[in-house]
């Protein structure tokens, strides 16, 4: 007889808390699509599938958060009342570097809005940090989880894959997955990251951009026509000791499973032959054709085609991070068929 691989499930109440109206996008207000519900929905389906759930309770040393975001970001976000008006920038400083200390720091919160984002799509609104704390110290127990155990999963919310050093953005505030990267490689000397959200992940990019000690690879819908727009396209691999260590795979929008299968393999390829130590999986379930928002037209069958490529290729250690994919009544099943390819 065979035991059950189990994979343990990690989130945190609090992220439950910043909960937005409105989204604003080039054509005005929409509702709110990063909803608390996302993380509900998944957890229902996860538990009903046998998976172990465990409500973190610990907050990560802010430490942490400053090897990912710039103290200035950081100082920004913290300063922020926890019960703040809805509202996104207006105007954008875009040659913010050029503002001196003093003159930042007498700044009105709409003209500090235009600095620390780089869109109009992610508001603040009340208990924002509390959230993207919770979010990121999810993602820090993954990373204490991975030390001792093979597998795991940090269903984060608010998600991280767009938030740059000193830039929240696409609904991210604080960057999990880097977060996470960056705590275990305390202990182990390669991480690796594939990002399989519909959208580029900019911000994690960034942040590994000129390292060789985290190798992030990337599937998503071409940026030439979808959010990032400025980031995700193949030539970008890298700068200085991280040339080599970034590569993109960008997908026209009408691409299917067969499409998406055939890329993943040939991620999967590099990412083997990086050997990584842990590989981390920023997952996005806005490529599911149902997505309603985003998507590219996969099913939630392809989440375990997905699932089974990955497993075969027998990563030394696996964590699972939540980022985007906005159909509640989709998502749960979806992630559920992609973890059960690691638990059979
Ligand atoms: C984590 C994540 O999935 N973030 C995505 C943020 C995307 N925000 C861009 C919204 C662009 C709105 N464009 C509307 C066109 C829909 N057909
Ligand atoms: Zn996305």
């Amino acid at each position: 007889m065979r035991l059950a691989i189990t994979v343990k499930v990690f989130y945190h109440p609090d992220q439950l808390l910043y909960d937005p109206k409105n989204e604003m996008t080039s054509r005005g207000a929409r509702h709110y699509p990063e909803r608390p519900e996302r993380v509900t929905r998944i957890l229902e389906s996860l538990k009903s599938g046998g998976l172990e759930i465990e409500k973190v309770q610990e907050t990560l040393d802010s430490s942490l958060l400053l090897e990912v975001h710039s103290n200035e970001y950081i100082e920004f976000l913290t300063s922020l009342p926890p019960v703040v008006d809805e509202q996104v920038p207006s105007i954008f400083n875009l040659r913010g570097k050029s503002l001196d200390k003093p003159k930042l720091e007498k700044l009105s919160l709409m003209a500090k809005l235009g600095i620390y984002f780089f869109d109009i799509g992610t508001p603040i609104s009340p208990h924002l940090y509390k959230s993207a704390v919770a979010a990121a110290s999810t993602s820090h127990r993954l990373a204490v989880h991975l030390l001792e155990n093979d597998q795991g999963v940090a269903l984060c919310r608010p998600p991280g894959h767009h938030a740059m050093r000193d830039m929240g953005g696409g609904y991210c505030f604080l960057n999990n997955v880097a977060v996470c990267a960056v705590s275990l490689l305390k202990s182990v000397s390669k991480v690796a990251i594939l990002d399989l959200d519909y959208h580029h992940g900019n911000g994690t990019q960034e942040l590994f951009y000129q390292r060789s000690d985290v190798y992030y690879v990337s599937i998503h819908g071409d940026p030439t026509h979808n959010f990032p727009y400025y980031w995700g396209y193949e030539d970008e691999q890298g700068q200085g000791n991280g040339l080599g260590y970034t590569k993109n795979f960008p997908l026209a929008k009408s691409s299917g499973e067969q499409e998406y299968l055939k890329k993943l393999n040939e991620a999967l390829l590099a990412l083997d032959s990086y050997s990584p130590d842990v590989l981390l999986i920023s997952l996005g379930l806005d490529t599911l054709g149902s997505d309603g928002l985003f998507g590219l037209n996969l099913t939630e069958e392809s989440f375990n085609k997905m699932g089974v490529m990955i497993k075969q290729f027998g990563f030394k250690k696996l964590g699972v991070i939540l980022e985007g994919g906005y159909n509640l009544d989709a998502i749960g099943s979806a992630f559920l068929k992609f973890i059960q390819a690691f638990t059979e």
